[in-house]
């Protein structure tokens, strides 16, 4: 099993930006919390924060992130973009992107990216994306993506994700270096970040990846659960569903679940 250490990961880095600054925890309670509390003391874009096990992993609305030591990526890299707090998912899917490509370039297994967060293989979650935003009224301080995603891990392990759950190992029968697999997507965040910066939007490759689009859904969002055609998303990662009357609705943030792949 590759070592992850500040110079492990740095021996082989090829970047100028992303993870030119690294905090490196053996174990550590959440990296998304550690880097917002860095950030907020000024912490340089593209530091980041990677341990090896997690004691309060987290995932989204209070949800827990499930690792055991030594097994998964577990990181959370840090931007200061110029961008609306509004436009803070396109982080999102530079890094999933990022993601899916490393994975499939170093392991030759099919990603798909499930809206808004997931990452799946085989049908699977192999990986989860947590992003959060420090803002000042309408102006966008900083962006934590963390990012968690299941290497070298046996399922059978946590009983309460079998059957929803997958790692690289399970589905390879072997296992995968975590620092390569680190240099591979930390280097296309990078690429991906500067497309960014020059205005390229994500958003239609991000879409093109999505598992759940052009679909029969299900979304549950924290007020209500809508049943509809999963018609698109647009460059800020809002759901279009359109829903059994014809009307259309923007969905920011919610849950979904496939119901059948039929058009309406
Ligand atoms: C996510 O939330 O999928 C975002 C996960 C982000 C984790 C990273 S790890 C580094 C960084 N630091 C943190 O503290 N967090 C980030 P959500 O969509 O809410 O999904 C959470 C749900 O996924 C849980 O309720 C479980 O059902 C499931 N889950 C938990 N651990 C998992 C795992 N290892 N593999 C697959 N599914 C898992």
């Amino acid at each position: 099993m590759s070592e992850l250490s500040a110079e492990s990961i740095k021996s082989g880095l090829k970047t100028d930006l992303i993870g030119q600054s690294i905090v490196y925890y053996s174990s550590l309670g959440s990296t998304n919390e550690l880097l917002k509390e860095l950030a907020a003391q000024g912490a340089p874009e593209g530091t980041l924060v990677i341990a090896d096990e997690q004691t309060a992993g987290k995932g989204r609305l209070g949800r827990k992130w499930l690792a055991p030591p030594g097994t998964s990526l577990l990181l959370s890299l840090l931007f200061r973009p110029d961008l609306t707090p509004n436009q803070a998912q396109r982080l999102t899917m530079i890094c999933s992107l990022a993601i899916a490509d490393a994975i499939e370039g170093l392991t030759g297994l099919s990603v798909g990216l499930k809206w808004p967060n997931d990452v799946f293989i085989g049908g699977r979650k192999a990986g989860g994306i947590l992003t959060e935003s420090g803002t000042t009224g309408e102006h966008l301080d900083y962006v934590v993506v963390g990012m968690g995603l299941n290497v070298n891990l046996a399922i059978s392990n946590l009983p309460e994700l079998r059957g929803l759950a997958t790692s690289l190992s399970q589905e390879l029968d072997r296992e995968v270096s975590r620092l390569e697999l680190l240099w591979k997507i930390l280097e296309g965040i990078e690429t991906r970040y500067k497309s960014l910066r020059r205005e390229e939007s994500p958003h239609e490759e991000w879409a093109a990846r999505l598992i759940n689009l052009a679909r029969q859904v299900q979304v549950t969002t924290l007020h209500r659960v809508l049943a509809g055609w999963a018609e698109g998303v647009d460059a800020d990662g809002a759901l279009i569903l359109r829903l059994p009357g014809g009307q259309r609705k923007w969905i920011l943030a919610g849950d979904v679940t496939l119901r059948s792949s039929a058009p309406s």
